[in-house]
């Protein structure tokens, strides 16, 4: 793998353009990506009855088999790209669609969910598996992110892995990029940027960490998320607007506290 990848101007511009950015070097080697799709299993273990993969929310704060991941030197060259110097990692969670899932995520914008001024953050998409329009992997909306942050409504859909969702209408979905991506592969997105995915009806999973890094100008209301912890991840933290996070130390842990998922957060904060 590439030590040493750094984002060419060519591709800030695109970033700074589209909202997003693809066709970036593996972090991991098929491999790793195997090594770590062959581990999963334990962090899965911890689940308790009723939950679902989607309750796997910021354990990288207790499991080093996450956190390592957030804080990887690959991943935070590419993010130091877009954020600049400074910048911390609060949050991952996974989006994991079985063969033959029906759950979609519709269109939304991930700054409409949280509750966290200025807007100045980006998502790591990594790819646990190999994704592509056939076991529906994410698309976006280019250039979105410069429109506006749209109010949201309540998703009507019963398979929707979101609360609220976007109305069509409000934006021109004829646009959309669709996201392929190998296994070991990320994407990058603005909080801004509108995007969403459909339902899966391959016999492929889909799996894939979000990631999300914010600039250290960026602060959490803690009344809305009130277990946000950020970890500094370059640079200095001249701000100091949120509470610090402690670097774990096992292997597979799962947090005391469950956390505040994006959607419940957007559900009651008032924009
Ligand atoms: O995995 C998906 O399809 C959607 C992920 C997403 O909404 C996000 O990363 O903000």
């Amino acid at each position: 793998m590439n030590n040493n990848y750094r984002l060419t101007d060519d591709q800030k511009a695109f970033y700074a353009t589209n909202g997003y950015l693809v066709d970036l070097p593996p972090i991991y080697s098929q491999e790793e990506m195997a090594e770590m799709n062959a581990e999963l299993p334990d962090l899965l273990k911890l689940l308790k009855p009723g939950e679902t993969t989607k309750d796997i929310r910021e354990w990288h704060e207790t499991s080093t088999y996450l956190y390592d991941i957030c804080v990887n030197p690959r991943i935070l060259d590419l993010v130091e790209g877009i954020l600049g110097p400074n910048f911390f990692m609060w949050a991952s969670s996974f989006f994991i669609k079985e063969p033959f899932s029906k759950a979609v995520v519709g269109w939304h914008q991930d700054a409409y969910y949280w509750p966290m001024k200025p807007q100045h953050s980006v998502t790591v998409w990594l790819a646990f598996d190999d994704v592509d329009a056939e076991n529906g992997a994410m698309k976006i909306i280019p250039g979105s992110h410069k429109g506006g942050v749209i109010k949201h409504k309540h998703s009507g859909q019963t398979d929707s892995v979101l609360t609220l969702e976007l109305e069509s209408g409000m934006f021109r979905e004829d646009t959309a990029v669709q996201f392929k991506l190998k296994a070991g592969e990320l994407s990058l997105h603005d909080d801004r940027a509108i995007h969403g995915s459909p339902a899966n009806p391959s016999a492929r999973r889909r799996a894939g960490l979000t990631i999300r890094y914010s600039g250290t100008e960026v602060k959490n209301d803690l009344s809305v998320n009130p277990n946000f912890k950020a970890y500094l991840c370059r640079g200095v933290d001249e701000y100091r607007h949120n509470p610090a996070g402690a670097v774990p130390f096992q292997r597979f842990a799962r947090p005391d506290f469950k956390a505040v998922s994006i959607e419940e957060a957007g559900a009651t904060f008032k924009y």
